[in-house]
This record gives C-alpha cells, sequence and structure tokens, in this order.
C-alpha cells in the first residue's frame, strides 16, 4: 500500500485553510460504529423486512439526508418546456443519433433554460441511458463539432487553456472526451444525456452562484447546489420521457465526484431513476463520514459550504454522532441497481471509505431479496464485483474513464430490465 499512500498525499486536494490535515493512515481511523442500516436515525425502530424499511426506515432517512446535509430538493417547476433545436440521424461517424433538447423551467420567480445533449444508439427498440452532469460545457465533453456551447460558464483551467470572462471557448471542445466515451456506450447498446452543471447552479467555487441558479424562479427561499444539481437530472428525466427513442423507465443518473455526490442524490430523492453511478464521489457522496479519512465534514463544508444545508457545518468534527452516515444515503437507491467506483489513488475520496458504505448499505438490498453482494475480498484493485449491486476500484486517479464505463455498462446490462 505505500506507493498509494505517497501518491495520495501528492495528489490530494490542497489543503483546506483552517481545516486540520486531512487523515490517510487507516490506524488512526476513529473506532465509530456505524448506525444501523435497517434503523431509523435516532434508533427507536428497526425494520425486518422490505416493506417496514419502505414504509417507516426510509422517510426518515430521506428527511435526516434533506434537513442536515443537503438542504430541500426543489419542486417539479409549475411549467416546462422541451425544444429539440438540434438533431441528427447520423452522429458520431453514423453510429448514433443526436438530439439537443432545450429545457426551459419556469415558476413564480421566472424562468430558465439550458441544453440536455442527447446520444441515443440506432435501435430498434427505446435504449436505457446514462444521464449526468458535465463540468466544462456539453461541447467539452466531445469533439463532436455541432455541440452548442453553453452561453456562460465558470472560469477555470484546463489543458493550459484558461477562461475569463466567463466565456466559453472553442478550445475546449473535447477536453473531457475522456470521461464521456460515447461511442463506446452507444456500442453496448445505452443512450448518455448530459447537461452542464453551472446552466443549473453555478459552482463559482469561492462564492455562492445561487441567485444566478435555478433557485432564482422559485418564492420560496432555498440552498445547496447538490440539491439544485440533483435537481437538474430530474428535469433531463423529464427530457427523456418526450424522447420516443429513449426508455425513460430505464434510466441511470452517473456522476463524478462533486457530480458523483449529485447522482446518487438524485437517484435517492427522484424514484423514477432505475439506478444510479457514484464515481469516486467521496465525502457527502458514497464514502462514510466517520471514517473522518481524506476530506470530512469539517474540510468541505469550510470550503464548499453552499453545496450543502447550512445544518451540515454543525456535525464538523461530530461525525461520529451523526444520526445517519453515507451507507444510509446509499440504501436509499435500493432497490433498485447501484454502481459504486473509486480509484486507488483518490484517497481524498476514501476509496475503502465509499466500499465499506456500499457493504452496509447491502443489508438493505438483502432486505429486498438480493444475494449476490459484495464482501470484504471485493475490494481489490481492477477486479470488479458485479453483483446485486455493482463496484469497482480503478487503478490510478480521481477520474472518470473509459474502464469505468466499460464496468458500469457490464453491470447495468445485466441489472436492468432487458425491455421496457
Ligand atoms: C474537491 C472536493 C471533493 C470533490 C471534488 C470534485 O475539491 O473536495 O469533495 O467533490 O472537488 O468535485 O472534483
Amino acid at each position: 500500500m505505500k506507493p498509494i499512500a505517497i501518491c495520495a498525499i501528492a495528489l490530494a486536494a490542497l489543503p483546506v485553510l483552517g481545516a486540520p490535515a486531512a487523515n490517510y493512515d487507516e490506524s488512526k481511523v476513529p473506532d465509530a460504529p456505524l448506525p444501523d442500516a435497517l434503523a431509523v436515525p435516532d434508533g427507536s425502530f428497526k425494520a425486518s423486512g422490505a416493506i417496514e424499511w419502505e414504509s417507516r426506515v426510509r422517510p426518515k432517512i430521506a428527511e435526516f439526508f434533506e434537513s442536515e446535509v443537503y438542504g430541500r430538493r426543489p419542486p417539479r417547476p409549475k411549467r416546462q418546456i422541451f425544444e429539440i433545436v438540434e438533431s441528427s440521424d447520423n452522429a458520431l461517424g453514423g453510429k448514433a443519433l443526436r438530439r439537443q433538447i432545450k429545457i426551459t423551467v419556469a415558476d413564480a420567480r421566472g424562468e430558465k433554460s439550458f441544453i440536455m445533449l442527447l446520444y441515443l444508439p440506432k435501435s430498434p427498440d427505446p435504449a436505457p441511458v446514462f444521464v449526468g452532469l458535465n463540468f466544462m460545457g456539453n461541447h467539452a465533453t466531445a469533439g463532436d463539432p455541432e455541440i452548442i456551447m453553453p452561453e456562460w460558464v465558470r472560469n477555470t483551467s484546463l489543458g493550459g487553456i484558461k477562461i475569463s470572462g466567463n466565456r466559453p471557448t472553442e478550445k475546449y471542445r473535447g477536453l473531457q472526451s475522456r470521461r464521456w466515451p460515447y461511442e463506446k456506450i452507444i456500442s453496448r447498446g445505452f443512450g448518455a444525456a448530459t447537461i452542464y452543471y453551472c446552466d443549473i447552479y453555478p459552482d463559482l467555487e469561492k462564492a455562492d452562484g445561487a441567485p444566478q441558479s435555478v433557485y432564482s424562479i422559485f418564492k420560496e427561499p432555498m440552498n445547496g447546489a447538490i440539491a439544485a444539481w440533483s435537481w437538474g437530472l430530474s428535469r433531463a428525466l423529464d427530457a427523456l420521457e418526450t424522447v420516443p427513442q429513449a426508455d425513460a423507465k430505464r434510466v441511470v443518473a452517473v456522476g463524478h465526484s462533486r457530480l458523483g455526490k449529485t447522482a446518487l442524490h438524485a437517484a435517492a430523492f427522484d424514484r423514477r431513476f432505475a439506478g444510479a453511478v457514484s464515481n469516486d464521489s467521496g465525502c457527502m457522496g458514497a464514502a462514510l463520514s466517520r471514517r473522518q479519512f481524506g476530506e470530512t465534514v469539517e474540510a468541505i463544508t469550510r470550503q464548499f459550504p453552499f453545496w450543502f444545508s447550512p445544518n451540515l457545518r454543525k456535525w464538523a468534527g461530530r461525525e461520529a454522532e451523526m444520526p445517519a452516515d453515507q451507507h444510509q444515503m446509499l440504501a436509499l437507491v435500493a432497490p433498485r441497481p447501484l454502481y459504486v467506483a473509486s480509484a486507488s489513488e483518490d484517497l481524498w475520496a476514501d476509496p475503502r471509505g465509499e466500499f465499506l458504505s456500499l457493504a452496509e448499505a447491502s443489508k438493505v438490498y438483502a432486505l429486498f431479496g438480493a444475494k449476490n453482494l459484495p464482501s470484504e475480498e471485493n475490494f481489490a484493485i481492477e477486479k470488479p464485483f458485479i453483483g446485486d449491486v455493482g463496484y469497482h476500484m480503478r487503478k490510478g486517479k480521481h477520474d472518470m474513464v473509459e474502464y469505468d464505463w466499460e464496468n458500469f455498462c457490464d453491470f447495468f446490462s445485466k441489472a436492468l430490465p432487458q425491455t421496457r
């Protein structure tokens, strides 16, 4: 394990100003017992079957995560319009259909629009679809010259190209295509859809983008970027429901890192999603907070307070007292197929904590009759576990690449119903 540890220190996100140094030493992980996956947060009731868990435990867990962690998810907007603004039946070298759908959402205080990019295989039956947000604009996900650029992008720097003045650039076209291997996904029989995350809630990182976010269309005050991004995935699903070649009953929410936290949240709070992939989602994603390994509640709420409910801050350093931990968040996806992926050098996201969390959440899957569930020996580099839930740890860094997608496709090809 030594080389991994050395790499992790180099790789770990820069120290968060004012936060204690991150722990990467397994022997220093606190010995804090996990809340029972089958029980309500105050432990006063434990489910002995799936129906009891659904009716009595699940709502209390969801309530905890809304009030103490992510904030309340915005409601469905009063009005929505879906317009195909660009389409081709001959995309990706003739192998795919491409649709670009403008989604307009409107509520009491105004409206906002954003574009969903969608590729679908050319198949006689409606295809299952992976839907996820992207970090750099739809045009950064593929070299395809037809992809419409967003109007506003966050100032950032990628591949030596610096964005300033929030203006998108052609130079970003395809720059993150390794994270979106569309041709591979299409060849496996899946569609893929994406929206630029800052179109939903600008992630200014050093300031709160709420005023320019979708929250501005609602009368009620709301906060928490992850809840807003997750709401954006639900709007993507609404749009997919209008596309005849997409099977809206087989849509899987997918995301990497902060957008992996988002994908998990979307599937947890919108049960129309047929499943979820949480890739390298770490702290307040798949990883167990009680381990305080890598990123902690203290670090994340100091650096990114506006991703969450302001209530989360009060749990900083008090993880062991939190009435629920992230395995219970994963369990909100049950019994739908769930895939957690880690990367061996991504210690900031705590791969072991992500794996153990899935193993604990599996107890809820077992209540629903699942038998093929992970155990300790499945925490191994590049030996994917494809059972009633899925897990792999890719060798390497914090990222989402073709290897990850191959395994997502393997898992969901088996786990989703074959046809609608
Ligand atoms: C990091 C943050 C992580 C993860 C990551 C990302 O700085 O600490 O929780 O979300 O950003 O989204 O890339």
